[in-house]
C-alpha cells in the first residue's frame, strides 16, 4: 500500500463510514420520481398515431400537462419476449440507448392488429398465445397469455419521463432569470429537486443537460414471489421496499458492506424474475444509468372474465406484485420475458445477453489468494505448501503489490525478479497464476500505458474536457474509457506477450475497482458529470464500466492466443452480460458467520441473472476467520461455482494448513470433492453455455411447483441432481434440510444411504462434512480420485454415480473435451455422452454426434443407488463382447458398486443387471 500511504490514503478507514454513501432520499431524481404517486396517469396514448410493420408497432402517446409526446416502439422478439421502448418523439438532443449488451439486433415477429376499438387497441402474437392491449385513457399496457393476465405497464399510472429541455438561462428571459436568482425559496426548490446540479456533501454533480430521468411500473399479476436485480447483499426473495429503501443498481466500492442492505454493490443487472407455480416471468430494464427498483406486494380482488355467456363474471382475490423501475437517465427500453417456465425465462435472457462463457478447466479448480503473496519465494513457498500437504489447487493469484508501483502490466523488480522463471515453476507444476489488472492508470508521463493513454486521448474527461483525475491505489490516476472501442482494442493489445513483459500463457487475469473506484470521489466513484466517448456523460453508463473492462479484457487474452485459447478474467463489477467474458465474485465480504450464510442467497441471485460463473471469498476477505469458520466455508465454496481463498492485507495468513492437523485433513477433503466432482460441474457449465441452465440454482428453479421451496435460501440444487446445504451456523450439531417434492428420493451423497422421505429433516452433522444429497432419476458423473490439479487429472478414470428414481430410472450425462482450447466450438473436439439406466441396463450412448473428441480414459467404477434386490449377475456389454463382472450389494444401503471396470468413456455399452 506504499504509494497509496504516501498518499495518505487508507481506504480501510474510509470506506466504512457510511455517510459516504447516498439513503435513496438523498438522490434527486428519486425524490422527483416519488412525487408521482400511484393513481391516474398523465399519459394518454393516441391510438390514430398506430403504424404497424413486419418488425414493430409505433404509437405515440401525449403527457396532458405538458403536451410533450412520446413515441411508443412495441417488439414481439421470436421466443415469447417483447420489447417495449419508449423515448421522446423529438428530443432535444439524443438520448443514450444500451450499447454492446445486447448480442444481436433480436429477431422480430409481426404482431396482429386483432381489434381497434374506441380508446382500445389489441394486438395478438403470431402464435396468438399473446396479446398485448394498449388503453388510451389513461395509456396503458396488458400482457395475456391465452386470457390470463400476466403483466401490465403503468396501471399504477407511474410512468414517467423527464423531457429534455434547455438549461434555464437559455429558456428564460434575463428577467425571469433574475426574478428566480432573487428569490430563494425557488433556489433551494432547485436544489432540492436537483434538476441542474445536486449537491451530496462536499460534491457537486453539474447535469449539463439537465435532468433526464425515466421511470414505469409493472404489475405482476398473481405472482408473490420475486427475485434477481442483483447486487445486494440481501435475501434471496426481494422483500416490500414500501416502508424503506428501494433496491438500488449502482455499482459502488463499498469496504465492509453491511449485510441486508438494499445499497447496490459492485455490479447490477437489471433484470427481475416473477414466480408462480404455473409461471414464471421475466423483467429486463435495459438501462446503465443509476436505477432504483420498488417493490411491493399484495393481496388484490382481480375480475376473472367468464369463460362462456352462461358463467357471470367472478372476483377473486390473487396477490400481484407491483416493480417500479426509476433510472436517472437513458430511455425506457425494457424486454418482458414470457417463460412460461424458468429455463425458458433463462433461455430468453440469455438469447438477448449471450450465455456464460465455457470456462478453461483449471478455473473450477480451487484458487489460492491473498492480498498479497509477497514475492517469487512466497509464491514457491505456498506451491510447495499444497504439495507437502497433498491438497489439489490450480491458480495462485497476485495482488496489487506484485507491480512496480500499481502500474498495472509491471513487475516489481525486486519482489518479482524473474516472473517468466516463476510462471516456469507453476507450469512445470502444470499450474496457472491470475494477476490484478485494475482500470485506473498512475498519472506518470514515463509509464507507457499513461503516456500513450493520454497522447491518444483515451481517457475520461471532465465536464471541463480534461482527463479526469481521481486517487486510487497508484495515487492520481486516470481512468480508461472502455466506452470506446478503439480504447478497448488498445487495452486488449496491451496483453500481447511481446508487449506485456514477463507474462506468459499460463497467466490470467482479475479486473478489480471497476465500479469503477475513486477514493475521494461522491460515493467512492466516478463523478457522474465525467464524459465518455461520443460524449456521453458518465451518469449514462456508470453501470457498465466493469462490464467493457471485462470485455476488453478476455478479448486481449482471446488475441494473446491467435484466437485458440478460452480466456479467463474475474471482474468485480458487472452488467447484464457479463456472464460472456469470465466470471465475477461477491467482494469484500468479512469473515464471519452471517457472510457465509448471506453469501447463498447472493451467489444464486447473480446466477439466475444470468452469470453462472460466481463465487464469493472462502473465508471472508476482512479479517480472520475462527477455524470452525473457515472450514466450513471451504466446504460451501467447494460446491460454489468459483471457488477461491482470499484474503485482506490486514488478515492473517490463512493457507489451509495453518489450521493444525483435523482443519487441514478437512479442508483437504472438502478441495479433493470439488476436484473429484469436477466432470459433473464441468458438464453444468457447457449447459450454462449451451442452454442458459445457471450452474448453482435456488429450489424452485428445480421444483416451480413447490411453494415450500420459494423462498428457501440456506440451501440449494447443483444442476438438478446435487442438493447441497453449506452448515453456516457455529458448532452446528444437526441442520434442518428441506428434501423437496413428495415423489422424490433423495439420497445421502457420501453414505449411499437412501433418505427415509422427502421433506424438513434433521440432519446430524459434524465437522467433517456438510450435507450433499443426490436426487433419485440422475447420474452424476466423477473422477475415482482427485489430483495435483486439473491438469494431473486429465487421464484419471471415471466413476458414475447411478440414483434410481421410483421407477427404478436414471439418467445423466458427460461433457468433456481438451478444457482450455476453442477446438470444441470450431473443430467438434469434444466429447457428450448420456448415461440411462433403465429396465436394469445402465446404457452410455452418443448425446451429440457432431463430437469428435478422443480420449482413452475409461470408466472405472459405477455405483448405483437405490437398487431393490441383490443382483445375480452383473454383466458388461461392449459391441459383442459381454464379461461378467464381480459385484458388491450392501443391503443395508441397497447400493451397487461395480469396480475395476474398464469401459472405454467415448464408447457405447451397457452394463446389465439379473
Ligand atoms: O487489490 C486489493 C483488494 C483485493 O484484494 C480485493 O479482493 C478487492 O475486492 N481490492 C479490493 C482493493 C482494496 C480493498 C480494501
Amino acid at each position: 500500500m506504499e504509494a497509496a500511504a504516501q498518499e495518505g490514503i487508507s481506504v480501510q478507514d474510509e470506506a466504512v463510514d457510511k455517510s459516504k454513501f447516498k439513503e435513496c432520499n438523498q438522490i434527486a431524481f428519486y425524490r422527483r420520481q416519488k412525487l408521482l404517486h400511484p393513481g391516474k396517469s398523465s399519459y394518454r396514448a393516441l391510438l390514430d398515431s398506430v403504424t404497424l410493420s413486419d418488425d414493430n408497432v409505433k404509437f405515440q402517446i401525449i403527457h396532458e400537462e405538458n403536451k410533450v409526446l412520446l413515441q411508443v416502439e412495441i417488439w414481439e422478439i421470436e421466443g415469447n419476449i417483447f420489447r417495449l421502448k419508449i423515448n421522446e418523439a423529438a428530443p432535444l438532443r439524443a438520448r443514450y440507448e444500451v450499447l454492446d449488451v445486447l448480442i444481436k439486433e433480436p429477431a422480430t415477429q409481426r404482431l396482429s392488429i386483432s381489434h381497434k376499438e374506441a380508446g382500445i387497441l389489441v394486438l395478438k402474437s403470431v402464435n396468438e398465445e399473446y396479446k398485448l392491449q394498449v388503453t388510451a385513457d389513461p395509456f396503458q399496457i396488458e400482457l395475456q397469455s391465452k386470457n390470463e393476465i400476466v403483466l401490465s405497464m403503468n396501471s399504477n399510472g407511474l410512468l414517467y419521463f423527464e423531457h429534455l429541455k434547455p438549461p434555464p438561462s437559455a429558456s428564460k428571459t434575463t428577467a425571469e432569470n433574475k426574478e428566480e436568482a432573487a428569490s430563494d425559496s425557488s433556489k433551494e426548490k432547485q436544489e432540492d429537486l436537483g434538476l441542474w446540479q445536486e449537491k451530496f456533501g462536499r460534491f457537486l454533480d453539474i447535469k449539463a443537460h439537465g435532468p433526464s430521468s425515466v421511470g414505469a411500473d409493472f404489475s405482476l399479476h398473481g405472482f408473490e414471489h420475486v427475485y434477481g436485480i442483483p447486487q445486494h447483499t440481501e435475501t434471496l426473495l426481494l422483500k416490500n421496499t414500501s416502508d424503506g429503501d428501494a433496491y438500488r443498481l449502482y455499482n459502488l466500492d463499498i469496504f465492509g458492506h453491511k449485510i441486508h442492505d438494499k445499497i447496490g454493490i459492485y455490479g447490477s443487472v437489471p433484470f427481475l424474475l416473477a414466480h408462480k407455480p404455473n409461471r414464471t416471468s421475466g423483467i429486463f430494464w435495459l438501462n446503465s444509468s443509476e436505477t432504483l427498483v420498488d417493490i411491493s406486494t399484495k393481496a388484490v380482488a382481480e375480475h376473472v372474465p367468464s369463460r362462456s355467456t352462461a358463467e357471470t363474471a367472478k372476483q377473486r382475490v390473487l396477490p400481484r406484485t407491483d416493480v417500479r423501475w426509476m433510472s436517472e437517465s437513458g430511455i425506457i427500453d425494457v424486454f418482458l420475458l414470457m417463460g412460461p417456465t424458468a429455463f425458458d425465462v433463462f433461455k430468453q435472457f440469455a438469447q438477448l445477453t449471450g450465455t456464460q462463457a465455457l470456462p478453461p478447466l483449471f478455473s473450477l479448480g480451487y484458487h489460492q489468494c491473498r492480498w498479497n503473496y509477497e514475492d517469487e519465494q512466497d509464491v514457491k513457498a505456498v506451491d510447495t505448501g499444497f504439495d507437502e500437504h497433498d491438497i489439489p489447487y490450480d491458480v495462485i493469484w497476485l495482488d496489487i503489490e506484485h507491480t512496480d508501483g500499481k502500474r498495472y502490466f509491471t513487475w516489481d523488480k525486486k519482489k518479482f525478479q524473474n516472473p517468466k522463471r516463476m510462471q516456469e515453476l507453476l507450469r512445470k507444476k502444470k499450474r496457472k497464476l491470475v494477476v490484478i489488472v485494475d482500470p485506473h492508470i498512475k498519472v506518470d508521463p514515463t509509464y507507457t500505458l499513461y503516456s500513450q493513454g493520454k497522447d491518444k486521448g483515451y481517457f475520461v474527461k471532465d465536464r471541463n474536457g480534461q482527463d479526469f483525475e481521481g486517487i486510487c491505489w497508484p495515487g492520481s490516476s486516470c481512468y480508461l474509457d472502455f466506452t470506446n472501442p478503439e480504447v478497448r482494442k488498445w487495452y486488449a493489445d496491451q496483453f500481447a506477450f511481446k508487449t506485456y513483459k514477463g507474462s506468459t500463457n499460463i497467466l490470467f487475469v482479475w479486473n478489480d475497482m471497476n465500479e469503477p473506484s475513486v477514493f475521494r470521489g461522491a460515493e467512492l466513484t466516478m463523478q457522474k458529470d465525467a464524459v465518455h466517448y461520443s460524449s456521453w456523460e458518465h451518469r449514462e453508463v456508470h453501470n457498465l464500466y466493469g462490464f467493457y473492462q471485462q470485455m476488453a479484457t478476455a478479448d486481449g487474452l482471446i488475441k494473446r492466443s491467435l484466437g485458440k485459447e478460452r480466456p479467463f478474467v474475474l471482474t468485480r463489477s458487472f452488467f447484464a452480460g457479463s456472464q460472456k467474458y469470465g466470471a465475477v465474485w461477491t467482494g469484500d465480504n468479512t469473515a464471519e458467520w452471517e457472510y457465509l450464510k448471506i453469501s447463498i442467497p447472493m451467489l444464486l441471485t447473480i446466477s439466475i441473472a444470468g452469470i453462472s460463473f460466481c463465487g464469493a471469498d472462502v473465508g471472508g476477505f476482512i479479517g480472520d476467520p475462527e477455524p470452525e469458520l473457515l472450514v466450513r466455508w471451504y466446504q460451501a465454496g467447494a460446491y460454489q461455482p468459483f471457488f477461491r481463498g482470499h484474503s485482506n492485507m490486514e488478515s492473517k495468513r490463512r493457507e489451509p494448513w495453518l489450521f493444525g492437523e483435523k482443519n487441514t485433513r478437512i479442508i483437504r477433503e472438502a478441495i479433493s470433492e470439488r476436484y473429484i466432482l469436477l466432470p459433473y460441474l464441468y458438464t453444468l457449465f457447457y449447459r450454462a453455455h449451451t442452454a442458459a441452465e445457471p450452474v448453482m440454482r435456488p429450489l424452485w428453479i428445480e421444483f416451480p411447483g413447490k411453494i415450500d421451496t420459494f423462498g428457501v435460501e440456506n440451501e440449494y440444487m447443483l444442476g438438478n441432481a446435487l442438493l447441497v446445504h453449506p452448515v453456516t451456523e457455529r458448532e452446528a450439531r444437526t441442520v434442518s434440510v428441506l428434501l423437496p417434492g413428495s415423489e422424490e428420493i433423495w439420497y445421502d451423497f457420501r453414505k449411499f444411504k437412501r433418505m427415509e422421505a422427502a421433506g424438513t429433516l434433521k440432519i446430524p452433522v459434524t465437522l467433517e462434512n456438510i450435507p450433499v444429497f443426490q436426487r433419485g432419476g440422475t447420474v452424476i458423473p466423477l473422477k475415482t480420485r482427485a489430483g495435483k490439479s486439473t491438469e494431473w487429472m486429465i487421464d484419471i478414470s471415471y466413476e458414475l454415480r447411478v440414483a434410481l428414481d421410483a421407477e427404478g430410472y436414471a439418467k445423466g450425462e458427460l461433457y468433456l473435451d481438451d478444457g482450455h482450447s476453442f477446438q470444441y466450438l470450431h473443430e467438434k473436439q469434444f466429447l457428450h455422452r448420456k448415461f440411462t439406466f433403465q429396465k436394469q441396463v445402465l446404457s452410455s450412448s452418443c448425446r451429440d454426434e457432431k463430437g469428435q473428441y478422443r480420449t482413452t480414459c475409461i470408466v472405472e467404477r459405477v455405483i448405483i443407488l437405490g437398487l431393490g434386490l441383490q443382483p445375480m449377475s452383473v454383466t458388461t456389454c461392449l459391441k459383442d463382447e459381454k464379461e461378467e463382472v464381480v459385484f458388491t450389494y450392501d443391503t443395508k444401503t441397497c447400493a451397487l458398486m461395480l469396480e475395476k471396470l474398464a469401459l472405454s468413456v467415448g464408447a457405447d455399452w451397457e452394463i446389465h443387471i439379473k
